[in-house]
């Protein structure tokens, strides 16, 4: 059955190798379902497509040519090649064959062709849906595309928000007694991801951060003990159920301070190592002025959310990612003559995208498993 597959997966491959230009081109990895280019360069997946736009001066309209090439003599790989007058756009894409679904490796180079300094904008266009975090990009559940590491510093960014890539959890919890509303929402790291945001404050400024917590699954202490770091404070590990029990809310304060003056305050709540429950969790931030040392019991009971410089409903409707919604524009600047190069890892059929924090996957480890694999296969 697993053979008469791969046959199946290998004929694809045969059939399109030949599509030069006007056609789609289709590539996989052996007993895998197979991604395709189409003949604009748009990728589709089953989660939806992907088109890389580019702009900036001097790029213009110009004609895509799109065939089947093989990288390193056996891979088999989509390859579209447009002229967008200053520049040359090349995406290239193959299949890896990671466990277990496989990924996509696209590889989009922009070169630099009147021999002058060019600075040009790439754009990726993908579902509106998608949720962009600070290396993957989510739709529902399922990650499907990984961002470039080097990108992340020419990302555009909101003055405030999340940057990780948890998860919201609207109404996870179940918090008992009177509280404020924001502890019943909650973001959580699901695979022992750490929770980050970061906050505007003026260069090398003090603050006062309360960090709302609520366990709502374990009933007992010692499963998700949490360590909560706020930039310029000692971190405080804590254990929720232990210090106030299961669905009872909580607050920890800190005296925070922009400890390295670049005019943002961090804040991170992840898992000791050696936790049972690697998955950290966070409920709601508050941040206070300086010199206005908060009365807790108010802060608990939502009645100091007009007073703080800055309330969260971490997970709730006020929460935000600091990744601007449905952009991911990346811009390069080439020298004359020079050439720049972005990698993106894509979910692939029924496959999806690595989290860079909980994988040593890179670029370069799946084209290597990916000439293995094809190393090995019975050429034609
Ligand atoms: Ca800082
Ligand atoms: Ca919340």
């Amino acid at each position: 059955m697993r053979k008469a597959a791969c046959l199946a997966s290998l004929m694809v491959v045969v059939a399109t190798a030949c599509a030069r230009g006007t056609e789609a081109v289709s590539f996989d990895s052996p007993g895998f379902p197979p991604s395709r280019m189409e003949a604009g360069g748009r990728l589709v997946e089953d989660w939806g497509t992907l088109t890389v736009r580019l702009s900036g001066d001097g790029v213009a309209d110009g004609p895509t040519t799109v065939e089947a090439v093989k990288l390193d003599d056996v891979i088999p790989a989509a390859r579209a090649s447009a002229a967008r007058g200053a520049v040359k756009l090349i995406s290239t894409a193959f299949r890896s064959p990671t466990f277990p679904g496989g990924v996509d490796v696209l590889t989009v180079r922009v070169e630099e062709v009147k021999s002058r300094p060019a600075e040009v904008t790439v754009g990726l266009d993908i579902a509106p849906s998608a949720h962009i975090g600070m290396r993957t990009v989510r739709i529902g559940g399922r990650t499907i595309l990984t961002l470039p590491a080097e990108a992340v510093q020419q990302q555009e960014l909101l003055e405030w928000g999340y940057c990780d890539e948890a998860v919201s959890l609207p109404g996870w919890a179940k918090p008992q007694g009177k509280c404020d509303p924001a502890f019943k929402n909650i973001r959580a790291g699901m695979g022992g991801v750490p929770i980050a945001y970061r906050f505007p404050i003026a260069a090398g400024g003090d603050a006062h951060v309360v960090l709302g917590l609520c366990e709502s699954h374990w009933g007992e202490s010692g499963q998700r003990p949490l360590v909560c770091r706020v930039e310029g404070a000692a971190p405080q590990q804590v254990d929720p159920v232990a210090k106030w029990g299961q669905h009872k809310p909580g607050l920890l304060v800190f005296a925070a301070n922009d400890q390295n003056r670049d005019g943002k305050l961090e804040i991170t709540v992840g898992t000791p190592p050696g936790a049972l429950d690697r998955n950290p969790i966070l409920n709601g931030i508050w941040i206070f002025a300086k010199g206005e040392t908060p009365d807790l019991k108010k802060v608990l009971a939502g009645e100091l959310n007009a007073t703080a410089l800055r309330y969260v409903d971490v997970g709730g409707d006020n929460d935000q990612s600091i990744f601007p919604p449905g952009k991911l524009e990346y811009r390069l600047k080439l020298p004359a003559g020079g050439a720049e190069e972005l990698t993106f890892l894509v979910a692939s059929p029924g496959g999806s995208a690595p989290v860079p924090e909980t994988s040593a996957w890179t670029a370069e480890t799946l084209r290597r498993a990916a000439r293995e694999v094809w190393r090995d296969w019975p050429r034609k």
